[in-house]
């Protein structure tokens, strides 16, 4: 039996109210211990009103909810204590608890027994996270989808698609004497496979669109000195956040700044202007500049529309080719050509919107992706490669008229990869699908 945890759910600062959560099996025999009513009999969830009190001494009047588990957030029975909101009534109460025996709840805990109780897949646990981390309402909408279960429900066509193979290629191994039984052939194999595959390329270019809505966009704005690199940053902020001088090697640190546009975070790092120099403090920043352009998502090639390309902006468009970027022509207001289709700013004149809009282009951002479930994190990103990945191998199995039985390895290991996403850990699962899906018992 787990331990009875215990811990503070809300900020530890003077507010109105507090919450403390209590689960475990023992979660309403310790709270009973201390308040004015018996929980153990409770049978569903019930709300009391009375007081936390111990040896006679009353410590806060509080509201009081008990779940009954398994209709809890954990599965378990659960308390949830709101107090009046003083981090020295919320610590009087848990140092109670603990004495009581109940234990302080290590980070993400309560969260980890709602999984391991079924109460949420790994998706649902990992979007409570991004919940409380969103920094935009998009990315709390997309958060929502994913904690509602409907961004597991997407997963779920491709699984049972696989496990139709699977099962097709099992019954075919195991019961060969039955005609009536669809023959799994090189053909219909390697043509379910590209379907899948279809899908699975749909769900990867959704998730990286969620991903940037989550997370935003890394942005490096680079050149040589001089060409308005502060300038555009402070554009973007609206504010004089960089020092902006006609001294060419102001920066030298990284100047960071964030913005929203559209919904999407931008992260802007305005860095030293890259040129050979034998000033050490300038040097480091250069070595800072070119680590920052590795980094970023994108980078934003800044040239002086005002002067001629020299050997400095070559060296930089050369550096930055293999980078997904904008090569930003600044100082329109100077401007001495006019080149088609490049995009020219006046960092100056504060108006970096056509900049914006093809930043947010680029990315290839749908307005639909704003209210669509996807898998949108590194790690259900990087399990949906490995399921493409074993899809890959299991179609060069076919196409090599390897037997089925050979050809069904890779494909257990793509099904077992999108169980991973969910946090479901082996395929157990599958042999239940076999069954329901065929009546090979007749
Ligand atoms: N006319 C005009 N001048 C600009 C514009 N943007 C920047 N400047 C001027 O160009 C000079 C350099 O600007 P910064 O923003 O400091 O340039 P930087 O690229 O950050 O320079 P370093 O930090 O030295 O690499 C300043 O005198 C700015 O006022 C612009 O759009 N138009
Ligand atoms: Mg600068």
């Amino acid at each position: 039996m787990l331990d009875t945890i215990v811990a503070v759910a809300t900020a530890p600062i003077k507010s109105a109210l507090a919450i403390i959560r209590v689960s475990g099996s023992d979660a309403f025999s310790l709270v009973s211990k201390i308040f004015t009513s018996d929980l153990t009999k409770v049978t569903k969830r019930t709300s009391f009103f009375g007081k936390i009190r111990t040896n006679g001494k009353n410590i806060d009047e509080v509201v009081l909810l008990a779940y009954k588990g398994p209709q809890s957030f954990t599965g378990e029975d659960v308390v949830e204590i709101i107090t009046h909101g003083s981090p020295l009534i919320t610590n009087e109460i848990i140092e109670i608890l603990l004495g009581l025996g109940a234990r302080i709840a290590l980070n993400g805990e309560f969260s980890a027994r709602a999984y391991a109780n079924n109460k949420i897949d790994l998706i649902q646990a990992e979007a409570i996270n991004d919940m409380i981390n969103a920094t935009t309402k998009e990315a709390k909408n997309l958060a929502l989808l994913s904690l509602s279960g409907e961004a597991s429900a997407i997963i779920q066509p491709i699984k049972e698609k696989i496990a139709d193979i699977l099962s097709l290629i099992e019954v075919n191994i195991d019961y060969p004497e039955y005609e009536d039984i669809e023959q799994a052939n090189k053909e219909m194999i390697i043509s379910a496979i590209d379907k899948i595959n279809l899908d699975i390329a749909k769900l990867i270019n959704e998730g990286n669109q969620g991903k940037i809505i989550k997370e935003g966009i890394n942005v490096a704005i680079v050149g040589k000195p001089n060409v308005g690199k502060s300038s555009l940053l402070n554009a973007f902020l609206q504010e004089e956040k960089a020092i902006v001088t006609d001294i060419a090697g102001t920066t030298r640190d990284i100047v960071e700044g964030s913005v929203n546009v559209k919904g999407i975070t931008l992260h802007l790092f305005d860095t030293a202007g890259i040129r050979e120099s034998q000033d050490r403090v300038e040097k480091i920043g250069i070595h800072k500049a070119k680590k920052t352009i590795e980094d970023a998502d994108l980078v934003l090639l800044v040239l002086d529309a005002s002067g001629k390309l020299t050997k400095e902006d070559e060296d930089l468009l050369e550096m930055t080719k293999d980078k997904k970027r904008l090569i930003v022509h600044n100082k329109a207001d100077l401007k001495l050509d006019d080149k088609k289709d490049a995009i020219y700013v006046s960092a100056i004149q504060k108006d970096v919107s056509v900049l914006e809009e093809k930043i947010i282009s680029l990315f290839g951002i749908e307005e639909k992706s704003y209210f669509r479930p996807s898998l949108n994190n590194a790690r259900q990103l990087g399990l949906l490669e490995k399921v493409r990945e074993y899809l890959k191998l299991a179609k060069r199995d076919a196409e090599e008229d390897l037997p089925v039985d050979l050809i069904s390895v890779n494909l257990h290991g793509a099904y077992n990869a999108i169980l991973e996403i969910l946090g479901e850990h082996n395929d157990n699962d599958l042999t239940d699908e076999i069954f329901s899906r065929f009546c090979v018992g007749k």
